[in-house]
Formats: structure tokens, C-alpha cells, sequence
């Protein structure tokens, strides 16, 4: 028997075997590939799948008695919450000097709402020299390291279609001066796109399924299959410092986060989260709840507008604590979820137009309207997992400047809006003027390379520029 003809066989069991119908008129090494591909998705597990997320569109109800989320407010003398911030970075600190921290860059996505053609972490974020996301992240690394004398190592989850393109940007890039072997990258899994009508996996070509990366959720699977979890475990670390490849100004490895998240009595260090009150009830980020005692996140698609609405006496939203996306993670949570045979992240889903060919004709399709069913999983499933769970709230001028769309919000301009005003402010802070128009704003560009200053605290007894008004300044 061929291997097409055994993967026939396994197809046949689960109706999928129009994905071999091609079969015979590919070349012996595009044969092999879609073997391959075939393999890889594991069609055993394909029916139970469909069945549960293609064949009927899961509703989400909103669980009953879903409260928001309690959270440990930016400025600790601010109710209800009191803590230590000192006591919080010094035990960040204490676990970045003894080497415990490694940072976890997810960089798996397709960045189509950018219209990038290339790895996302690529894209040239840095507002006057274009410094690419990836070499902001690997120069706070850097400064985290010459900070705490222990230079974190750094993972990187790419997708099978990203992943030689991304190791060839950090060759050329001589790893942005960071270590080769402290760069770890691995890709991620993927997930077919299936028929909206009939629950059939769709071919992107004749010898090709119609794949993509499953989802940053799928993280937390690939971190121990790749064996990164090991890796880890030899490097002496503990907590993962988890962030998208999508913020220039993220604090890659955040001291007082990580002291809050490893060290306060409500938090089991297993994962915990930062949050951002909302601007708008209508600002897309999942939203921290409560439910039966559970730290949750609620993707914003999920959550009812009517209850995102609701304020509180003070007028401020109920609902107030978005997820931008960045989590501290115990490496033995991480290992815990893998050993049970049980663990698994929902699926969500989206309906797509989705290129292919007709499995009757084998001609190719280009949909007018939604044919696809897309799976992805969500890291922030895995918050209720953990034992304990604790959000903590940041600023977001201080570390919230993503990347997203080609304009308006999110967008390359409103980031360099403002990694200029973090700057401005940072400088303002050790005493530097910095010229502003009436409405406020700073009235020059800078951009602030993460070598100089990962906080304002880092700009103390440095050589600062004078900044001019309409002023361009890389420092
Ligand atoms: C995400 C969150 C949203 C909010 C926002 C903050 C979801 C569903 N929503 O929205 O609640 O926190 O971020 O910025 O997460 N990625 C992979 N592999 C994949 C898919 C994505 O690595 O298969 C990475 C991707 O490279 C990027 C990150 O995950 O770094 C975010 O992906 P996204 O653009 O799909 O998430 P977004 O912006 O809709």
C-alpha cells in the first residue's frame, strides 16, 4: 500500500478522502507533501470537531452571575485594592537576577488587517529610523539584562508559513546583539479550514490543504511540544512573560508585574494578566470578568453590548478591564496543562472567504461571500485554568501602542503618536523640556530605542538631547 493509499484509508473512515481526489495527477514530491499535510492534521480528531464547531455555530451565553473582574490598580494607593509597589518590583527583580524569567514573543499571525506581506514582527514600527517590532523587543531584552546582570531567554512562536522567513530577518539582523542560542523559535500548530456547508477540509490547491496557524492558544500546546518547556526548565526559569508581536512599547519582562504575579497571597503564579480600563464600552479587547470565583476573560465579540454599556454610580463602565494581551505564566502551569491528557483550549470561530478548488471539478474558487469555517484557540482560555488568577492594571500611553490596521486606530500612526508621547513624558519626568501645542501634544517626534530607557527611572544621569520644537530625535 502507498502512503496515499493508507491515508485514503483513514480519510475514508472520517468523509474526508476528497482531499487525495488530486492525488494521482501530482508530481511524486507534491504527493508527499500533501501526505504530510494530511498527517499533520490528524484526521481522527476531525469529526468530533465539525461536529461541534462547523455542523452548528456554538451560541456563547454569558455565564449567569458574571461580575467584573477585581484588578490591583495602577496606583496602589487607589482603592479597593491597597499594595506594595516597592515589595512588587523587588520580587520581579530578585526573579529577573536569579535568571527565572524568560520572555515569549507570539508572532504565528498573518497580520492580514496590516496588508504586510511578511512576518508582522518584521514591520518597521520605530517612528523615525523604522526600527523593526522585533528589534524593539530584543533591545528591551537587552536592557533587561544589563539591568539585572541575567539577559532573559527569549521564544519566539512562529506558524509554518512564517517561521523560515522570521529566523532568516534575525540572521540578517545578526540577532539584533542578542545570543543566537538565547533566541529560541519554534513553530506553532495549524488547523484546516473546513466547507461552512458541507464540514469538508478545504483544498487551497489540487496537492494543498487550506490551512492556517491555530491561534495564539495554540501557544501553550507548541511551548511543550517543541520542547521549549524543557528548555526552560535547563535554563533554571519559572515565569513566562507573555506578550504580541504586535507592541513596539510592551515591557518585555515587567519587574513589578512579575513580583505581583509570583508573589502576592491571591495569585497561584500560575497566570495572570494585564488589564487597561476601556476607552469606549466599544473598544475591541476581551473584558476581565468574574465567574464562580474565576478569573475569566470575555472576548468583546462574545459579550452583549447592552452589558458592556452598563457604568457604575461614578459613570465609569462596569466592565472596565480590557485585555491587551500581555500574561505572566508558571512554566510548571504551562507543563501541568500539557500532562493532562484531558486539556484542551475551546475553539472559536470564524466564518471566512477561504480560496480553493472544487473538490468535483478541481477548479479554483475564488468565494464573493463567507464559504470557510476558521478554528483558532485563545490564550486567555487557559486564565481560568489557573488556580488563582490576578489582573493588574497599567497605563496605556506607558506600554499600549499596537499595530494593527493600515489607518486610523491601532495603526502605524497612532503608534508612533504614542511611543512620542511615552518618551515626551519620560523625558518631562527627569526633568527634560519638552515642547508642546496648545492641545497638549507633544510637538516633535522621538523615538526611544529600549537600549536608553525601559522605564522613565532608566533616563536618570544619561545624556539627554535638547528637543526643539518640531524636533525629530532618536535617542
Ligand atoms: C487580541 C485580543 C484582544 C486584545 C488585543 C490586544 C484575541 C482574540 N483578541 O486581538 O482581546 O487583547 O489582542 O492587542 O486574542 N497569533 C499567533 N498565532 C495565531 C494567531 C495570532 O501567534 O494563530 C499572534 C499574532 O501574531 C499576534 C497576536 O497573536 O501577535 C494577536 O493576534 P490577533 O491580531 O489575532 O489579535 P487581535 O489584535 O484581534
Amino acid at each position: 500500500m502507498t502512503d496515499v493509499d493508507a491515508v485514503r484509508e483513514r480519510l475514508r473512515a472520517v468523509e474526508q478522502d476528497h482531499l487525495v481526489r488530486f492525488a494521482g495527477e501530482l508530481s511524486d514530491e507534491a504527493r508527499a507533501t500533501l501526505v504530510r499535510e494530511i498527517e499533520s492534521i490528524e484526521p481522527e480528531s476531525l469529526p468530533r470537531v465539525i461536529d461541534r464547531y462547523v455542523r452548528q455555530k456554538p451560541e456563547f451565553a454569558v455565564p449567569e452571575g458574571v461580575e467584573p473582574a477585581p484588578y490591583y490598580p495602577n496606583d496602589p494607593a487607589r482603592g479597593p485594592r491597597q499594595w506594595d509597589r516597592q515589595a512588587a518590583r523587588a520580587a520581579g527583580e530578585a526573579l529577573l537576577r536569579a535568571g527565572k524569567v524568560a520572555c515569549f514573543t507570539v508572532a504565528g499571525g498573518q497580520g492580514s488587517r496590516l496588508g504586510y506581506d511578511g512576518p508582522k514582527g518584521c514591520y518597521p514600527a520605530g517612528a523615525i529610523t523604522k526600527r523593526p517590532l522585533f528589534q524593539f523587543f530584543a533591545e528591551g531584552i537587552r536592557k533587561t539584562g544589563a539591568k539585572y546582570g541575567v539577559t532573559p531567554a527569549w521564544y519566539i512562536m512562529t506558524s509554518p508559513q512564517n517561521h523560515e522567513t522570521t529566523v532568516a530577518f534575525f540572521e540578517a539582523n545578526d540577532y539584533f546583539g542578542l545570543g543566537r542560542t538565547d533566541v529560541v523559535f519554534f513553530p506553532q500548530g495549524v488547523m484546516p479550514a473546513f466547507d461552512r456547508e458541507t464540514g469538508r477540509v478545504l483544498l487551497a490547491e489540487k496537492g494543498r490543504l487550506a490551512l492556517t496557524p491555530d491561534g495564539h492558544g495554540g501557544s501553550l500546546k507548541a511551548l511543550h511540544v517543541s520542547g521549549s518547556l524543557d528548555d526552560m526548565a535547563r535554563r533554571g526559569v519559572e515565569h513566562i512573560s507573555y506578550f504580541q508581536v504586535d507592541n513596539p512599547i510592551v515591557r518585555v519582562a515587567d519587574p513589578v508585574f512579575l513580583g505581583l504575579h509570583a508573589s502576592v497571597p491571591d495569585s497561584s503564579g500560575e497566570m495572570s494578566s494585564k488589564m487597561l480600563p476601556k476607552v469606549a464600552p466599544e473598544e475591541r479587547v476581551g473584558i476581565f470578568c468574574r465567574v464562580d470565583g474565576r478569573t475569566t476573560v470575555i472576548e468583546y465579540s462574545d459579550m452583549p453590548m447592552e452589558r458592556q454599556r452598563e457604568r457604575l454610580e461614578d459613570g465609569s463602565l462596569r466592565f472596565l478591564a480590557g485585555s491587551i494581551a500581555i500574561h505572566a505564566m508558571g512554566v510548571e502551569f504551562v507543563r501541568r496543562l500539557n500532562e493532562d491528557p484531558d486539556f484542551e483550549l475551546p475553539f472559536h470561530r470564524a466564518d471566512k472567504k477561504v480560496a480553493c478548488v472544487d473538490v468535483e471539478t478541481g477548479e479554483a474558487l475564488t468565494p464573493s461571500v463567507a464559504n470557510a469555517v476558521k478554528l483558532e484557540r485563545f490564550v486567555f482560555d487557559a486564565v481560568p485554568l489557573a488556580r488563582a488568577s490576578i489582573v493588574y492594571e497599567t497605563e496605556r500611553v506607558e506600554e499600549f501602542a499596537p499595530i494593527k490596521n493600515a489607518e486610523g486606530t491601532d495603526s502605524p500612526a497612532s503608534s508612533t503618536a504614542i511611543q512620542t508621547e511615552r518618551a515626551a513624558r519620560w523625558l518631562e519626568a527627569v526633568g527634560v523640556d519638552v515642547p508642546r501645542g496648545a492641545d497638549g501634544e507633544a510637538d516633535c517626534v522621538i523615538e526611544l530605542s529600549p537600549l536608553t530607557a525601559v522605564e522613565a527611572e532608566d533616563l536618570r544621569g544619561v545624556d539627554l538631547p535638547k528637543v526643539e520644537r518640531g524636533a525629530r530625535v532618536v535617542m
